[in-house]
């Protein structure tokens, strides 16, 4: 009974899903999911990635927090549109979410919406928001086994971002352990290696987001 309440569920948020896609692919605008657990960078991502793409393309972010606005908070300055969805409490977006807060922005304006989805590396990789495609995070300072422990997002992800870089020597991160197991859970998967707070690496990641804006 209980594994049938949890596939209504997830049926029903894959049917909004489908809606939101639909709309955003008629208006032509990119939605970017992007998931990590928490820390991970996602917000200094945010950050650092709209001041490089903003302006050649017209840029919206949603905001998921659990309870605070703090995330909108550090990307205001960039002048672009923002709306936070508080999940009080709730540890993922869903489909229902995005699709009510769509109406505020001007979707015939825009090229991409990036989606900062609450930080958790568990069921957002479960709950289609009805985005292009999903973006994963993950920091050296988690360990290396984040791969072979959360293999849903980095087999439904399209690519992946290894942040925090600077910090490899101080931690046991092993990058053979962890390319090895990424290629057994997902081998085709674009990596970049960056650090965001540093500006190492992140030329690359520039390139592959706006050509995904380019030939969307
Ligand atoms: N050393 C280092 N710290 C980083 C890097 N990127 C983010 N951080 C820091 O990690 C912390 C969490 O980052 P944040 O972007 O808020 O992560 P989020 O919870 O995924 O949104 C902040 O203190 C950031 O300054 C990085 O590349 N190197
Ligand atoms: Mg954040
Ligand atoms: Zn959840």
């Amino acid at each position: 009974m209980e594994i049938k309440i949890m596939k209504n569920v997830l049926d029903r948020n894959k049917n909004k899903a489908n809606e939101v896609r639909d709309l955003l692919k008629q208006k032509n605008v990119l939605m970017v999911n992007i998931i990590s657990s928490p820390g991970a960078g996602k917000t200094t991502l945010l950050e650092k990635t709209i001041g490089n793409l903003k302006d050649k393309f017209k840029i919206a972010v949603i905001e998921g927090d659990i309870s605070t606005d703090r995330d909108a908070q550090r990307l205001k300055n960039h002048g672009i549109p923002i709306v936070v969805i508080n999940t009080e409490g709730g540890c993922h977006l869903d489909s229902h979410s995005i699709s009510k807060v769509l109406p505020e922005f001007d979707l015939d304006n825009l090229d991409i919406i990036f989606v900062e989805n609450v930080g958790n590396l568990v069921c957002p990789s479960h709950f289609d928001l009805g985005e292009t495609f999903k973006l994963a995070v993950v920091s050296i300072t988690e360990g290396d086994d984040k791969p072979i422990k959360y293999p849903m997002l980095f087999r439904e992800a399209r690519a992946i971002l290894l942040n925090k870089l600077d910090l490899i020597e101080y931690t046991n991160f092993n990058k053979k352990v962890f390319y090895n197991d990424l290629n057994n859970v997902n081998g085709k998967i674009p990596l970049f290696e960056v650090s965001f707070t540093k500006n190492e690496g992140v030329d690359q990641w520039y390139n592959w987001i706006s050509s995904q804006i380019s030939s969307k």
